[in-house]
């Protein structure tokens, strides 16, 4: 059985979660916190990240969610994620990047930052410039995920795909954090509620993490 070393709020956990249930791979999950994890996890993943998915009885461990992805996109046949001709496939992997590095870094990483880690972790106050910076760095994301749904059925084009799994997951963690003003992004609204309603997402809609709340809408699959 697949073990996948995570925490709740851990974007690039939540895109191989969604990868993995759209692929029907089962797996169990081992929370470990990145910040605060002990030697045993460094020996895992030396680089101290999570998402870590790990076999014991293939004696094998897999690391850094783009490389999971891609793994078992060549491993399992089932509701392939980067499929088409190359220009499709270079389209997918673009937007890919551009969620798990720009999204990431503009608006996930500096949310979890001053929401998650820096009270539950380092006992200090958050930044309230810093999260007010993340949330307009969301809304200017927005704008263009609205463009492309504008212009497409999903991200990348006419079927579902890994671009539509990496922006969900990362719009998800910044959605529970509260930093998504949904005000003005229909169509990326009506994209995400789809999301929100598939068997791979639900059950991350009723995790939660430690003492930190998200809001009403964010369980909701019709909002
Ligand atoms: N490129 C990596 C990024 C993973 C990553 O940054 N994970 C965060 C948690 S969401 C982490 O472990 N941060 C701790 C650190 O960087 O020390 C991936 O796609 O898996």
């Amino acid at each position: 059985m697949w073990q996948l070393y995570q925490f709740p709020l851990c974007p690039f956990s939540r895109k191989v979660r969604l990868l993995l249930g759209e692929k029907g791979v089962s797996y169990e999950l081992v929370e470990e916190i990145p910040w605060v994890a002990g030697d045993d996890f460094f020996q895992l993943n030396p680089a101290g990240r999570t998402p870590v998915l790990h076999n014991p009885q293939k004696n094998l461990t897999l690391m850094d969610s783009r490389a999971i992805c891609e793994y078992f996109e060549e491993t399992e046949d089932r509701a392939p994620m980067i499929v088409g001709t190359a220009t499709n496939r270079a389209e997918i992997r673009r937007l890919v990047a551009l969620f798990d590095e720009s999204f990431f870094a503009d608006v996930t990483a500096p949310l979890l930052n001053e929401r998650l880690r820096k009270p539950t972790f380092e006992k200090t106050s958050p930044d309230s410039g810093a999260v007010r910076a993340a949330m307009r760095m969301a809304n200017g994301h927005l704008d263009y995920i609205d463009y492309l749904i504008d212009t497409r059925p999903w991200l990348a084009g006419a079927q579902m795909s890994m671009a539509d799994l990496a922006a969900a997951a990362q719009i998800s963690v910044v959605d529970y954090l509260g930093g998504i003003d949904w005000a003005g992004h229909e169509q990326t609204r009506g994209w995400y509620s789809v999301f929100k309603s598939r068997p791979s997402f639900r059950p991350m809609l009723s995790e939660r993490m430690g003492t930190i709340r998200p809001p009403a809408h964010y369980s909701d699959v019709n909002a």
